[in-house]
């Protein structure tokens, strides 16, 4: 039976992916490259933020330095923050809240594991924090998905064994680092037919039936 359900944070309970693309395409334009689109966009789903920027960049044909690199990364991350700074519980997607509050009822722990660093800020801001136990993210983690690591590390903080686990994920990355870890996965989102998880919903609303999810 599962004891604890670690969620992705964006595309699974929020959906701040229009801040993040608005934020590098920001970028992108400063740096005169005008051939990222929201399908380049899509690569960024899941992966980390210097993955991220390597999307941006092979749209352009500039080459720059790790230094350069990360001082790109980190001003597309203060557009994303400013970005942030406004955003409330209308980001939270739909179905989110009510799974949160039906673990919490049946006495199940909830982590979340992201590779976002502004995971904090995020929960804070949507007042998600509140129905969280553990939060494992950018900020923990040295590897990113596909590495298991950052489930491993939510699995710890839950004190929960890795088979008595559910991660929910939108990215096909997610998804092998659930397996990886030795976890059950609840695959969600545009791409969920796709994600090749042991379940997979539309949406966290579409779940036909939690007690199978759930191994009860
Ligand atoms: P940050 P998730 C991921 O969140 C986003 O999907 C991805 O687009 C982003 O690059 C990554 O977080 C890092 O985010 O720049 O805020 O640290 O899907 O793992 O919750
Ligand atoms: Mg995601």
């Amino acid at each position: 039976m599962i004891k604890s359900v670690i969620f992705d944070l964006d595309g699974v309970l929020v959906s701040t992916d229009e801040l993040h693309y608005n934020a590098w395409k920001k970028l992108a334009d400063e740096l005169g490259i005008t051939e990222f689109t929201k399908e380049d966009n899509e690569k960024q789903r899941g992966v980390s933020r210097m993955e991220s920027l390597e999307v941006v960049l092979s749209k352009g044909n500039k080459e720059y330095s790790e230094e350069e690199k990360i001082a790109l990364a980190d001003r597309k991350n203060n557009y994303y923050i400013e970005m942030l700074e406004s955003i409330d519980e209308s980001v939270i997607l739909g179905g989110a809240t009510e799974t949160l509050k039906m673990l919490r009822e049946r006495g199940i722990k909830v982590g979340v594991g992201s590779a976002s660093k502004n995971t904090p800020m995020i929960l804070a801001k949507t007042g998600l924090e509140k129905y969280i136990d553990k939060v494992s993210c950018g900020l923990d983690t040295t590897k990113s998905k596909p590495d298991p690591e950052v489930f491993v590390i939510a699995a710890q903080k839950l004190e929960t064994p890795h088979e008595e686990c559910l991660v929910v994920e939108d990215s096909a990355a997610g998804i092998v680092a659930a397996k990886a870890a030795g976890m059950k996965s609840l695959g969600v989102g545009p791409y969920y037919e796709t994600l090749k998880a042991d379940y997979e919903a539309r949406t966290l609303k579409a779940v036909d039936d939690w007690n199978i999810v759930l191994d009860v």
